[in-house]
């Protein structure tokens, strides 16, 4: 049996997977939010409202939790071979020259907080939902030029890891000197895990601004106008199909078996790539989290020519494309407290009250400054008088607004007949039948929502016991319903989508 973590901005989630039965053991979450209030995982520490960090002892304290509600629910721990795990992206975890040796000699009688908490050199960790980097961004863009995005997949990205690091390193220098290993979320539960610091993947690695992908090493030129002594401070670049070490014995209290090999971890998206059985070209996938995002294999290797999109490396091998939209399902929820309705009327009976296209009638729920496009001011921008409208309208007018900008941004990428659509918001009808109208794309659901947990147990019994990964999409991800386009709605929606980048232009000049 294989287990696969994922350590997202508001859960840590298990799923332990039995390929040899194609079913699916156990599941089991930590939510952060109600679980462990005591320590936030999104905040701004100087109350600049573009600064977003997470307490990184809240990571601890959901492994702690996770592993003894495993244990105490009777999860068949101890018949796990191996282990991966998948983190949100981006975020950064800085840790001093103690760390190797305290990671090295967890006492099990004491928690990974109580002991890990001394080497950390930064009390707080960025998280991708941060965007206070724009100067830092504009020196290397200055430095580097476009060879920065042709380089990383990516041009200088606010939340990406690199421009984070300069700016703790301008305005903490010498929290940054002590600082001697800087882990992302993925490679740092890994090292937990394994109680060494491990290596960096491809796939996450790949979200710093820093890895160049035509080489898979560390660029040197982009490291030197980020930060001093970087090279020192950053674990190595590996192919996602490595195993980075063994099970701590810390982890035998939950009842693991000694030694269990653990994969490298990888960010959530590449792992939710695996997760629906999307690793080859083909098939795109729209995941309906906390951000939206919008991702696809990608072969040949090419880069965004408008700068929205990233290259990420692909856990399969070669590379994937991806989008990301910051306002998603809380921009939905806060959209629907606001209205007053259930998530039966948000996801189903709304779309049944309002026609396809709205009659016009768009908005952009950037309650928080939007990554795609980029966006600083926050706010709800319409082109109609949104709080005289019926709850109806509003909620279309945000869904249709969102897949629309999906739809522009994603061009790049080219035509899908098929995408794939995972994440808690697909579960609603209407949002995936307007999605298969304005993408004129057929839309299939998969069974399990949690993707990038189970792409990562995937990754692990793919690497530790040879499981092919079309054998493990039939067994574990099997589309369960599909969405086909209505053809009526393709005019309608190739003169919305007009409407739709007129209501983005006006914005972006509020700018
Ligand atoms: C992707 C991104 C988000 C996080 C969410 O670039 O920033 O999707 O990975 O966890």
């Amino acid at each position: 049996m294989f287990l696969g973590l994922d350590s997202s901005t508001q859960s840590l989630k298990a799923v332990i997977i039995d390929p040899m039965t194609g079913t699916i053991v156990s599941r089991a979450a930590v939510q952060f939010a109600s679980d462990l209030p005591e320590y936030p995982a999104a905040f701004s520490p100087s109350g600049d409202p573009l600064e977003k960090h997470a307490d990184p002892r809240l990571w601890l304290a959901a492994l702690d939790l996770l592993f003894s509600r495993l244990r105490d629910t009777g999860a068949p721990l101890d018949r796990v071979i191996g282990i991966g795990g998948s983190g949100q992206q981006h975020g950064s975890v800085y840790l001093n020259a103690d760390a190797a040796a305290v990671l090295a000699s967890l006492d099990a009688g004491r928690s990974l907080v109580d002991q890990i908490t001394p080497v950390f050199s930064r009390a707080t960790s960025p998280i991708w939902m941060d965007s206070s980097t724009s100067s830092q961004c504009a020196d290397l863009t200055d430095a580097i030029g476009p060879l920065l995005q042709t380089n990383t997949g990516s041009p200088a990205t606010e939340r990406f890891t690199g421009p984070q690091i300069r700016k703790f390193s301008q305005q903490n220098p010498s929290a940054y000197a002590a600082t001697t290993r800087i882990h992302l979320v993925s490679s740092f539960m890994a090292s937990v895990l394994t109680g060494s610091h491990v290596p960096i993947d491809y796939g996450d690695g790949s979200g710093m601004n820093l890895l160049n992908l035509h080489t898979l090493t560390w660029d040197p030129d982009i490291l030197a106008a980020t930060a001093p002594g970087l090279l020192d401070k950053l674990p190595p670049a590996v192919p996602t199909h490595t195993v980075v070490g063994k099970l701590s014995g810390y982890f035998s209290k939950y009842g693991f078996a000694p030694g269990v090999p653990v994969v490298a971890w990888t960010g959530d998206n590449p792992a939710s790539l695996i997760g629906t059985g999307a690793a080859r070209p083909g098939l795109a996938v729209v995941s309906l989290g906390t951000s939206d995002t919008f991702f696809a294999a990608l072969d040949p290797y090419r880069i965004d020519p408008d700068g929205c999109g990233h290259v990420f490396g692909n856990p399969a091998g070669g590379f994937m494309c991806l989008t990301c939209f910051k306002n998603g399902s809380l921009a939905r929820e806060r959209i629907r407290e606001e209205a007053g309705v259930d998530h039966a009327f948000f996801d189903v009976t709304a779309f049944e009250l309002t026609p396809a296209g709205n009659d016009g009638q768009l908005a952009l729920p950037w309650f928080e400054a939007e990554i795609t496009p980029p966006v600083l001011t926050t706010g709800l921008h319409a082109n109609f008088d949104f709080t005289a409208a019926a709850p109806a309208t509003r909620i279309r007018a945000i869904v249709e607004a969102q897949m629309l900008s999906m739809r522009v941004h994603s061009r790049w990428i080219g035509d899908f007949d098929t995408i794939r659509v995972t994440g808690g918001a697909s579960r609603s009808n209407g949002i995936l039948q307007t999605l298969a109208n304005v993408f004129q794309a057929q839309v299939e659901t998969i069974a399990v929502p949690d993707s990038a947990a189970l792409g990562a147990a995937m990754i692990a019994a793919h690497v530790v016991s040879g499981h092919g990964y079309d054998a493990l999409t039939s067994a574990f991800a099997p589309a369960t319903q599909s969405y086909r386009p209505g053809p009526a709605a393709a005019p309608v929606y190739a003169a919305a989508m007009t409407t739709y980048l007129d209501l983005e232009n006006s914005v972006h000049h509020l700018g």
